[in-house]
C-alpha cells in the first residue's frame, strides 16, 4: 500500500509518520526544501513530544521518504494550510495547487482525501477539477474529506485514538477511505458525506469559540459587577449539566480563531452567534490591554511614579511555545507602545528568546514588578505565591482570586 501526503506541517508530518509506522509506504511532499531535507535525515521540524523517535525509525527503515514532488501511490492526502485572506475570506489555493500536483499521477481505483480544514463544498470543487483535467477518471477513483481533531502536544496519541469523521463524495468513497484509516486509527470511524464532514470540523471549533466567548463575556460583566468570575464559573459548573469554559485574554492559535470565519464568510446572514463570538473574543484582548493601561495610570496617580509591570505569558495557550496569533503578544505590544518608558518586563517561560521582546525570567519579573498581569496560565506561574503587596491582574485564572 503506497500513500502520498501533500504537506508536512503540524498535521501532515505526524500523520505521514504514523501511516508509515503502520506499514504503509509513504511519500511526504512539502514545498519547503528544508522540511524535505530535515525529514529525510529523520529530523522533525515541529515541536511534538515523541514524534522525533518515530520519524527517525520510519525514515531509516525506508517506509517514509520526503520529496518536493509527489510520487505515484494508491492513496493521496491533501494536508496543506487553508489560511484566510485579509477580509476573512477562506483561501483554498494551497489545496487546489496540491490537487493539481497529484492529478497527473491518479489512476483508476486510487483514493484521494482532503484533510485540510476547508469551507463547505471544497471537496466537490476539487472533484470537479480532477474530472475536468482527467475525464478518464470520472467515477473511477474514490474521493473523501476527513478532518483531523488532534491537539498539538498530544498528536501521536490522538491521531490513533480519536474518533474520525469520513465524508465520501459517494458511499464507495467513504468505504474506501475507511479501509485506509482503519490501518492506524483505533477510534471509531463515522461515515457521512463530504459536505457534512467539512461542516463538522468547522462546527467543532466554532462551538468552542462560542463557548469561550460566553466565558469571556461573563468576565467583562463580573469585572463591572465586582464579582470574582473564577468563583462564579466554578459554582455554576457545580450544576450537573452546566460546563462553562475558562475566560482568558482572548482566543489565539490558527484553528479556533480562524475556522469560524469559514462559516461566517459563506453564511453571513445565518451565522449571527458565531460571528458575534469572534467579535467578543477579539475584543477581550483589546479590553485586557486597556485594563492594564488604566491600572498603570491609577498607580502613577496614587504613587507619583510609573509602576514596574510584568506581562506574564505570550503563547497562544498554556504550556506551549507557539506564539502564532497569540492575543497575549498583541496585549504586550499595546501596553509597551503606550507605556512611555515605564519599565515593562515581558515573560514567556516556554521560549528562550524572542526577536521583538526582551524576555525576563518569570521569578525575577514577579519579584521586581509592582503590577503583575497574568495573560497565559502557564504551569510555572501557578507555583508563584500570591503577594498582597503586588497589584495582580489575573486574566487567566492563575489564583482564581
Ligand atoms: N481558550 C480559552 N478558554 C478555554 C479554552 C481555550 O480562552 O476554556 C483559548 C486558548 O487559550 C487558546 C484558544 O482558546 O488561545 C484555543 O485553544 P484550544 O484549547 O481550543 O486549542 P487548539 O486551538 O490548539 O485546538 C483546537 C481543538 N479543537 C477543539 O477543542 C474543538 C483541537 O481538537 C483541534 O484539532 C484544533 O483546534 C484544530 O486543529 O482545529
Amino acid at each position: 500500500m503506497k500513500a502520498t501526503f501533500m504537506g508536512l506541517g503540524y498535521i501532515g508530518l505526524p500523520t505521514a509518520i504514523i501511516a508509515a509506522q503502520h506499514g504503509i509506504e509513504v511519500t511526504g511532499v512539502d514545498i519547503n526544501p528544508q522540511v524535505v531535507e530535515l525529514t529525510n535525515q529523520g529530523i522533525i521540524h515541529i515541536v511534538e513530544p515523541g514524534l522525533q523517535e518515530l520519524c527517525k525509525k520510519v525514515v531509516e527503515n525506508g517506509t517514509l521518504k520526503a520529496s518536493r514532488t509527489p510520487r505515484e501511490a494508491d492513496a493521496y492526502f491533501i494536508v496543506v494550510p487553508t489560511p484566510f485572506k485579509g477580509n476573512h475570506e477562506p483561501d483554498i489555493s494551497y489545496v487546489e495547487a496540491a490537487t493539481r500536483m497529484v492529478v497527473p499521477l491518479l489512476k483508476a481505483g486510487d483514493l484521494f482525501v482532503i484533510e485540510s480544514t476547508s469551507p463547505v463544498g471544497t471537496t466537490e470543487k476539487m472533484t470537479h477539477l480532477i474530472f475536468e483535467l482527467r475525464p478518464d477518471l470520472k467515477d473511477k477513483i474514490y474521493i473523501a474529506y476527513c478532518p483531523e481533531r488532534v491537539l498539538p502536544g498530544n498528536v501521536i496519541y490522538e491521531l490513533v485514538h480519536n474518533d474520525r469523521v469520513i465524508g465520501g463524495i459517494n458511499a464507495e468513497s467513504t468505504e474506501k477511505a475507511i479501509t485506509f484509516y482503519s490501518r492506524f486509527v483505533q477510534g471509531t470511524l463515522h461515515k457521512t458525506n463530504a459536505r457534512t464532514a467539512e461542516m463538522c470540523k468547522l462546527t467543532e471549533n466554532s462551538s468552542r469559540d462560542v463557548q469561550i466567548a460566553f466565558a469571556n463575556e461573563l468576565s467583562l460583566i463580573c469585572d463591572k459587577a465586582g464579582i470574582n468570575v473564577w468563583e462564579l464559573v466554578e459554582l455554576a459548573n457545580k450544576h450537573p449539566r452546566v460546563n462553562i469554559l475558562q475566560p482568558g485574554c482572548g482566543v489565539g492559535g490558527h484553528c479556533i480563531a480562524v475556522d469560524p470565519y469559514f462559516i461566517t464568510a459563506d453564511f453571513p446572514v445565518e451565522s449571527q452567534i458565531i460571528s458575534k463570538a469572534r467579535e467578543i473574543n477579539n475584543y477581550k484582548a483589546f479590553w485586557c490591554a486597556e485594563k492594564i493601561r488604566n491600572e498603570m495610570l491609577q498607580f502613577e496617580l496614587k504613587n507619583g511614579r510609573k509602576p514596574v509591570v510584568a506581562i506574564m505569558g505570550l503563547a497562544f495557550k498554556p504550556d506551549i511555545d507557539d506564539l502564532r496569533e497569540a492575543p497575549a503578544k498583541y496585549i504586550a505590544t499595546k501596553v509597551i507602545q503606550s507605556c512611555n518608558n515605564a519599565d515593562i518586563l515581558v515573560v514567556e517561560p516556554n521560549v528562550e528568546e524572542h526577536k521583538v521582546f526582551k524576555l525576563t525570567p518569570y521569578q525575577d519579573a514577579y519579584e521586581r514588578a509592582d503590577m503583575v498581569a497574568f495573560l497565559v496560565a502557564h504551569k510555572e506561574f501557578k507555583k508563584l505565591p500570591y503577594r498582597e503587596d503586588k497589584q495582580i491582574l489575573d486574566f487567566c485564572g492563575i489564583y482564581k482570586k
